[in-house]
């Protein structure tokens, strides 16, 4: 059983005999080699050291207050950059923090690493009782891509590999990696260690589609009277902007982008359906669904809302995707810019898009946006969330570069449809899973990731779960706006409870003033009630390069249980 020494006594140890190489330096070493240059982490036994080491390294390490948030920056910052985000936290309740993010940026296909120090194994193993003592990886199987344990020193290079591969290649996903503290604190040869490590070549390779397999969607596309595209977060993480613009634009056919796959074409492009979203997906008779899964967010593509007869092609680098809820009659399995290439290479002029069906969708459209436009005009006191976001999209259209956080429910329905989008990759938000708590975590791995503006707009109740973050925010000077719709409630704040003198189950704190949160810790805080100060507040906000929040009053009584959702509530036999 190697001694677990800290890495002060290895570096004297290496210092002395100058040839020695400890765990917590190889895996810095091993990082540094492919490329990463950022860890979110939140520190302590046995990993502290590890964190020091890393920024000696020249790695950035930024230390947040709950590890959701950093594997939650960490998965941000892989679904921006196509590689996978690392992160790290200590053993046992730290690790379980982790794992939702690392959990949820596995339902999201977004790359990530987690790695985690753990306990002793022999302790472990046996159960006797250990600090933080808990069988990570037996837990971690289950919520992740993968999960892998080096056990010894000399393994930590092909550990890292085998993370950074797997994370990366196929379809993206979380990948947690244990190292338990003694192999951290092991000592070997430095030459021995050095010659260990290896960069992965290619972590995600190119999958070609098969010809056969692009000329069946071809055909089917080309025969279609009221075609459409769906373009997904998979699309977007693709990085394969300009062939699918250029399939787009060069078939005239109507697209759909999915929350966040907005941005990929500029949400004002005369091509998108978005403003006719129910009668693209009822109307289509062939869609094509683009790194966009067929789950509860496309219900299931089933009828009604779906044309009971609509044929469905699908763009997937996971094949097992393929009729997990649909029969698809045309499916291509590969990664999204090689289909791409593959069909508009194949398709010289064949698929078109029917003028009868791009004007129903044009005039539904025009009819929709006229709607909301009324909305969006009316100014009623107290301030609901269209006048608010009325406010804001005014403000966000001068800074397209800006990145747009979203989470809650109302807030996210709402903001989804009314901020417009013009740069792909710029919108991040609850996602596959409809999570709540990602906020601060995706905006600081934004921030982190791009040095652009962030602007986090949260429900209250979103807010909460990862408010702390804040400090974090001000503490690395971000660059984010944090503003925060307070309705005072989950979805509603004007909930009476008519069975007890406690709260409702769904109130918040009207009267909470999230504004004087930032500045506790040095931000800038505004408190807002009016579209005319919003717009003021931001404006001033994104002049300024420092941290904002901007606390929103919104009528408590707008909104509705579950946003969008009220209908996934279940019936039973009704409220007490
Ligand atoms: P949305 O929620 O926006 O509809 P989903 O998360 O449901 O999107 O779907 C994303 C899909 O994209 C996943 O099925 C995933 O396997 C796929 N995907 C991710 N990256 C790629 C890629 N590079 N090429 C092809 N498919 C991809
Ligand atoms: N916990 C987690 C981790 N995710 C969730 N989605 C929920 C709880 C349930 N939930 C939602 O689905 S939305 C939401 C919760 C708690 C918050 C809605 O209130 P809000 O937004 O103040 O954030 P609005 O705009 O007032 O509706």
């Amino acid at each position: 059983m190697p001694a677990t020494t800290t890495p002060q006594t290895n570096r004297a140890i290496a210092d002395a005999r100058g040839n020695l190489a400890d765990g917590y330096h190889l895996v810095v070493d091993a990082l540094q080699l492919n490329d990463v240059r950022t860890i979110y982490g939140l520190v302590g036994i046995p990993i502290t050291d590890l964190a020091r080491i890393a920024q000696a390294s020249g790695i950035r390490y930024i230390g947040f207050r709950h590890e959701s948030s950093a594997v939650h920056a960490a998965a941000c910052a892989g679904f921006l950059t196509k590689k996978p985000g690392v992160c790290l936290t200590v053993s046992g309740p730290g690790f379980l923090n982790g794992l939702v993010a690392l959990a949820n940026a596995t339902a999201n296909c977004f790359p990530v690493v987690q790695i985690s120090g753990s306990s002793e194994r022999h302790i472990v193993d046996l159960k006797r009782g250990d600090y933080e003592e808990l069988d990570q990886m037996s837990v971690a199987e289950r919520f992740a891509k993968a999960a892998y344990r080096v056990d010894r020193v000399h393994d930590i290079g092909r550990g890292i590999a085998r993370a950074i591969r797997t994370a990366a290649s196929g379809r993206p996903g979380g990948v947690y990696l244990d190292i338990p503290a003694a192999v951290l604190g092991e000592v070997i040869d430095a030459n021995e260690g050095a010659a260990s490590l290896w960069k992965v070549v290619d972590p995600a390779p190119r999958q070609l589609p098969a010809p056969e397999a692009v000329d069946r969607a071809v055909e089917l596309l080309a025969g279609a009277r009221r075609p459409l595209v769906v373009l997904g977060k998979g699309a977007a993480y693709a990085q394969a902007d300009s062939q699918i613009r250029q399939f787009i634009e060069e078939t005239g056919l109507p697209f759909l982008p999915m929350s966040m796959a907005k941005g990929l074409l500029p949400d004002d492009h005369p091509q998108s359906a978005a403003a006719a979203r129910s009668l693209a997906l009822g109307g289509t008779d062939v869609v094509m669904l683009v790194g966009a899964r067929l789950n509860w967010l496309l219900g299931h593509g089933e009828a009604p809302q779906w044309n009971r007869d609509a044929k469905f092609i699908q763009i997937d680098i996971q094949s097992s995707e393929f009729d997990s809820n649909q029969p698809i009659a045309a499916p291509l399995v590969g990664d999204i810019g090689s289909v791409m290439e593959a069909l508009l290479e194949r398709n010289r002029g064949q698929i078109t898009a029917p003028p009868r069906w791009r004007d129903e969708l044009r005039n539904r459209s025009v009819t929709n946006i006229a709607k909301m436009a009324a909305q969006l005009s009316a100014d009623p006191h107290p301030m609901g969330f269209y006048g608010a976001l009325r406010a804001m999209r005014d403000v966000v259209r001068a800074h397209p570069q800006a990145y747009i956080v979203n989470e809650g429910a109302n807030t996210l329905d709402f903001a989804r449809n009314v901020i417009d989008m013009h740069v792909p990759r710029h919108r991040l938000d609850s996602g596959t899973w409809g999570i709540m708590g990602i906020g601060m975590g995706y905006a600081i791995g934004a921030a982190v990731e791009t040095g652009n503006r962030v602007i986090a707009i949260e429900g209250d109740s979103a807010f909460g779960f990862s408010g702390m973050e804040l400090e974090t925010i001000c503490r690395y000077q971000l660059p984010i706006v944090v503003v925060v719709f307070n309705n005072g409630g989950v979805y509603k704040g004007d909930a009476v409870n008519t069975v007890s003198t406690d709260p409702s189950p769904t109130t918040l704190m009207l009267s909470a003033r999230h504004d004087m949160l930032i500045e506790a810790f040095g931000g800038k805080g505004y408190s807002v009630a009016t579209p005319a100060e919003l717009t003021a507040a931001l404006t001033e906000a994104l002049a300024s390069d420092g941290p904002v929040l901007i606390d929103c009053m919104i009528d408590p009584t707008v909104g509705t249980e579950s946003g969008h959702l009220t209908n996934l509530n279940p019936k039973g036999l009704g409220q007490a």
